[in-house]
């Protein structure tokens, strides 16, 4: 028997999300028992270097003292009331003050909470029913977003998932992600029936894909002349690849942005947020219904407050993102070194690393199309070596602010290693 085998006895799939299976590497998945910094120790006594920092919150490194200690005093003094406290309050400040593009926010608990009300909120406040998605992006598991996803879908192959009732997912119109021509055609064809177009503006669960020049632009108009809303889901790249969020890097000020991961600082928290002329249309002021048990509950606010504050610096973005570069620079210059072609991307405190000699990628074809089993092999030599990457060829990867240049040379040195060894 092993921890995989008895977990499987009673939970679904033997995980609590797909992706954490390594069906897309093979092999069981490794069962952690604690964390601390830029590392993490299994139950089998191993220490691995993340880079998947729980698929993104932990952008200060596991287990910060200072979010440790106010996790705990805050709850002491209760864990959920179901009624307002002003630590509310305070992260909403906080999100509305370093993110220009929000007047209000709304917490809920997840990143597919944010984006399902996100799309409601935008079809009750248009009076529309059909959405603009882009293949290979992910948005969490909401029935109208589980259409050509990417992430765990994809990975597992099942882009778009049974149980989605045909008649909620023909309002889903998936299009080529940077695709300009594509969303003209899409928005001169129905643009009066579309609600909303939401977008990763760095795509990061087909492996990370950045927009190409205009493409934003391109949404940001085509919603604008057709009265629709755009929606950036910056679940994954909020407060993650700059310390405006994507939007800051590409000057697009979109009408919800939805929020998680790093606004948890690794507690469940999330957030769609917008101008307050969008967010009006939100119950109980709206008509738009969304609601949530523990949505704001002090120990995650506190959680997230404090992670907010202690990346909100500039010293912080600078450091944060020539770690990113060293890592994603020493990784390309390992491959290049035993002739194996990669393509690498990096932004912030976000990396991706595509197997393909056909880079730099910038389409879902060119991701489906790269050497998924040559990923695989080096995903395996690398846990080997004590590194640990995220199980799939179609995720991003994250560094943060506690590794360490000798965290960064071990890695790349062990890089070099596995990627000697795939030549062989
Ligand atoms: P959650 O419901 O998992 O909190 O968030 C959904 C979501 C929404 N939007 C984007 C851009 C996201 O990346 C995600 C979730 N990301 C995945 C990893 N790529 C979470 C990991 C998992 O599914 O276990």
């Amino acid at each position: 028997m092993s921890l995989y085998t008895d977990a499987r006895e009673v939970i679904a799939g033997g995980v609590n999300s797909p992706v954490r299976a390594f069906a897309g590497v093979g092999g069981e998945p490794v069962f952690f028992k604690n964390a601390k910094g830029a590392r993490f120790q299994s139950e089998d006594g191993k220490e691995y270097i993340d880079y998947v920092g729980s698929w993104g919150p932990m952008i200060l490194g596991h287990a910060h003292p200072d979010v440790i200690d106010t996790v705990v005093a805050t709850a002491r003094s209760g864990l959920s009331f179901g009624a307002p406290c002003v630590l509310e309050t305070q992260i909403a400040e906080k999100i509305c003050e370093m993110l220009p593009s929000a007047d209000k926010v709304r917490m809920v608990s997840s990143g597919t909470e944010a984006t399902m009300s996100a799309i409601r909120l935008a079809r009750g406040h248009t009076g529309r029913d059909k959405i603009v998605k882009f293949e290979g992006c992910y948005h969490g598991h909401s029935d109208s977003l589980l259409i050509k996803a990417g992430s765990g879908a994809l990975t597992l192959g099942v882009p778009s998932s049974p149980g989605v009732p045909a008649g909620l997912a023909e309002h889903t119109i998936t299009l080529p992600f940077n695709d300009i021509d594509a969303v003209k055609s899409a928005f001169d064809e129905v643009g009066d029936q579309i609600a909303c177009v939401i977008v990763e503006p760095i795509a990061g669960n087909m492996n990370m894909v950045p927009p190409v020049p205009g493409f934003h632009e391109a949404l940001r108009d085509a919603c604008t002349n057709a009265g629709a809303l755009l929606i950036f889901d910056e679940v994954m790249t909020g407060f993650r690849v700059a310390r405006g969020c994507a939007q800051s890097i590409f000057g697009i000020t979109p009408d919800i942005t939805t929020l998680g991961k790093v606004i948890g600082g690794g507690m469940p928290a999330a957030a769609y947020c917008g101008s307050a002329d969008v967010m009006a249309s939100i119950a109980p002021d709206g008509p738009v219904y969304q609601a949530g048990t523990l949505s704001g509950n002090p120990v995650a606010m506190a959680a997230g407050l404090k992670t907010l504050e202690l990346i909100d610096d500039d010293a912080f973005w600078t450091a944060l993102t020539a770690k990113t570069k060293h890592l994603v620079d020493g990784l390309a210059a390992a491959a290049a070194d035993a002739g194996i072609p990669v393509a690498v991307e990096c932004e912030g405190g976000m990396f991706g690393m595509v197997f393909t000699d056909q880079g730099p990628v910038r389409t879902y074809a060119q991701v489906a199309a790269a050497d998924t089993e040559r990923f695989k092999a080096f995903f395996h030599g690398m846990l080997n070596e004590g590194v640990y990457f995220a199980p799939s060829a179609f995720e991003a990867g994250f560094v943060s602010a506690a590794h360490s240049d000798d965290d960064l040379d071990q890695t790349i040195a062990a890089a070099a290693k596995v990627f000697a060894a795939l030549v062989d």
